[in-house]
């Protein structure tokens, strides 16, 4: 083969926190992949690390009163491990802490310097006075300039979505101790993102991958390009070049990871990580969640286009996940652990691989629900595929001790010769569902052959066509294998063995599915796959709903408020002088209010449930400490309060003095 050896990365996760079904739903479908190539006959290296820098890490480390590079080895060993748990094999899985990455990294931001991608601007920094110090990141909250949702310093997380850059949430409260932050000047290094217009529109026309994630870069691109903060002031990451002060913001140092990940293997195994790296067209292949294509499909090849880099061929991007048809959610409690609520109770990394990979189209979304889960298993592992190899084997070993002697049917040869160039051209379009759709027909077909020809019955009359339909279907057992091997490695593995192989599966070609199987014995067979029961599965259920009651639970407590707070609320009575409705608005009332020896102005909405005459003289109860706020462009200085979607209003039962107190 004359063409580049291929490369598969996968984001890396962050070291603060366990992996969940979240992280599984984008590395089960590049294992899948990577094995898939292999099988082919292609050389491919499979990289990842995990991803040590940034303030959240920072904040967990700090939590947890340790330091964050002890958090992050701590985590990084957990990822490793539950990756091999769940059969998903990289050939190397690095930390973007150790030196490599601060190596690697320095490197291509001088690069970045001397080609004039970099510049340097003063800007004004959320600072907390009482903590003395920059706040970066997660380390502010505040409000979303785009859009006036509650957001993260970096990013806007519960509304539009966008990247924040530094300085540009409003209303800055300091995440440590609460207080409202001040704005000072700094300066900082910026990497000229929107010089890179051009040239990332000719890029993303012939990047490969998921459409999503070349439609959405594509649509940011001809929107517009912001230059990027690439600086923060951090102890904890890659210090700035020339600046003690600063480290390089993690989205910087996190993708160069995959590049250092691919220079410690290369150092390992005797090989040139610039194959893989230099040069024109390399064939990186980036795993990611549907969440950060904006970051490998703008950012990153920009960085690398800049210093002197290839830059990736495909960006395959997942999916979002649901559970329980909730979106995904750590803090509600919709998360299922990998660990402790899947692999520790038993169950085999295969069955999640196959729904994960089974269940939906890569891009669109997946949900999990143990019900579901065990419809599958139950009526695809165990009932079609388990079912089929099992039978076929038992029979073939009671009636004929083993593979019986005589040649397979061409027909059987050109059926798994049809699902596999299925299955090809599936996979090479990134449609992993529909590809294991084909497989799972092919075990179905077999079970259906098995069936119509019944050679339990035929032995009796027929010696030779039970022969003939036994070899059959050993020779679809042993193309299901090969088939299925991808997807759920360990059990092809046991079916393998199961035909009376003793090497490894994966040292097969895909191919070899297309031939016939040496007449011989054969070992005892097993079951390879269990139903999963009922009692478990609503055993399952309920600790999921557990949880997510607790975690209601946790955020209304979290909700509560101290008496000492609710005391500095001023709630008075109030009697309404005189009410007009707000021109242009359906809505709105303007009213006057005498809140005891004071007229207040108050704008509300409640024109839709009464009238400005029925309003006049009414006794109402009003927040009157609250800020002042210009509604419709009228000044409002109060609010008064009223129940549900019809406004009801709440007056005081006997009659008040305007501006008694309400306690
Ligand atoms: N650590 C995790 C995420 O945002 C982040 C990925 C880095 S990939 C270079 O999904
Ligand atoms: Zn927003």
């Amino acid at each position: 083969m004359s063409e580049r050896p291929v490369l598969v990365t996968c984001g890396l996760p962050y070291t603060n926190g366990p992996c969940h079904l979240g992280h599984l739903r984008t590395y089960v479908p590049a294992d899948f992949y990577v094995r898939y190539l292999r099988r082919t006959g292609e050389e491919v290296v499979f990289i990842c690390g995990s991803d040590n820098h940034g303030t959240p890490i920072v904040v967990s480390a700090e939590d947890a009163g340790i330091s964050p590079r002890a958090l992050s080895e701590q985590y990084h060993a957990h990822f490793d491990q539950t990756f091999r748990r769940m059969n998903v094999v990289f050939d190397h899985f690095g930390m973007t802490d150790d030196p490599t990455n601060h190596r690697r990294t320095r490197s291509i931001v001088e690069r970045l310097i001397a080609n004039g991608h970099v510049y340097s601007k003063v800007i004004q920094q959320s600072y907390c006075k009482k903590c003395q110090r920059f706040l970066p990141d997660r380390y502010v909250e505040g409000i979303c300039p785009h859009c006036g949702a509650p957001a993260r310093g970096d990013e806007c997380d519960q509304g539009c979505g966008k990247h924040l850059e530094p300085g540009e949430i409003k209303e800055p409260i300091c995440t440590v101790c609460g207080t409202r932050a001040e704005s000072r000047d700094q300066e900082h290094y910026f990497f000229r993102l929107s010089r890179f217009k051009e040239y990332l529109l000719e890029h993303l026309e012939t990047l490969s991958g998921t459409l999503n994630a070349r439609n959405y870069a594509l649509g940011w691109v001809r929107d517009d390009l912001h230059d990027w903060c690439i600086t923060r002031t951090l102890e904890w990451g890659v210090k700035f070049p020339d600046r003690d002060d600063l480290v390089v913001y993690v989205w910087v140092d996190a993708p160069i990871g995959y590049i250092s990940f691919t220079e410690e293997w290369a150092e390992k195994n005797g090989r040139s990580w610039k194959e893989y790296w230099c040069g024109d067209k390399p064939r990186v292949t980036h795993f990611i969640g549907g969440d950060i294509i904006y970051h490998h499909c703008i950012f990153w090849p920009a960085l690398l286009e800049g210093a002197g880099y290839g830059v990736p061929s495909a960006v395959v991007a997942s999916g979002m996940l649901k559970v329980d048809d909730h979106k995904f959610s750590k803090s509600r409690g919709y998360v299922v652990w990998t660990n402790d609520d899947y692999l520790d109770k038993g169950l085999p990394a295969d069955y999640l691989r196959y729904y994960l990979l089974a269940y939906t189209n890569h891009t669109k979304e997946l949900n999990f629900s143990w019900k579901m889960f065990q419809e599958r298993i139950n009526n695809e592992l165990v009932n079609t595929l388990g079912n089929f190899a099992y039978r076929t084997l038992f029979f073939a070993r009671k009636e004929f001790g083993g593979v019986p002697d005589i040649a397979v049917s061409p027909d059987i040869l050109e059926e798994i010769g049809t699902t596999l160039s299925q299955v090809d051209s599936r996979i090479r379009d990134y449609e992993f569902k529909t590809a294991i759709d084909a497989m799972m027909t092919l075990a179905a077909y077999g079970n259906n052959y098995i069936q119509t020809n019944a050679p339990w019955k035929l032995i009796k009359t027929d010696r030779n066509a039970a022969a003939q339909a036994v070899k059959d279907c050993i020779v679809l057992v042993r193309a299901l294998s090969l088939l299925f091997e991808p997807v759920i490695p360990g059990k092809a593995q046991e079916i393998w063995e199961m035909l009376g192989n003793t090497d490894q599966i994966a040292n097969h070609r895909i191919n070899d599915a297309i031939e016939d199987v040496a007449a011989g014995p054969l070992p005892v067979p097993s079951p390879v796959f269990s139903k999963l029961e009922d009692d478990f599965i609503g055993e399952m259920d309920r600790l999921l709903a557990h949880r997510v009651a607790e975690a209601e639970k946790k955020m209304i407590k979290n909700e509560m408020i101290p008496f000492e707070e609710f005391c500095k609320l001023d709630i008075r009575t109030g009697n309404v002088v005189s009410a007009e409705q707000v021109p242009k608005s359906n809505k709105l009332l303007k009213l006057k209010v005498d809140i005891g020896g004071e007229i207040r102005q108050i704008v509300a909405g409640m024109a839709q449930f009464y009238t400005p005459e029925e309003m006049t003289g009414k006794s109402v109860v009003v927040v009157v400490n609250l800020q002042p706020a210009r509604i419709f462009g009228i000044e409002s200085n109060g609010m008064i309060l009223a129940a549900g979607d019809t406004a009801s209003l709440l007056t005081p039962e006997k009659p008040v003095q305007p501006g008694t107190k309400i306690r």
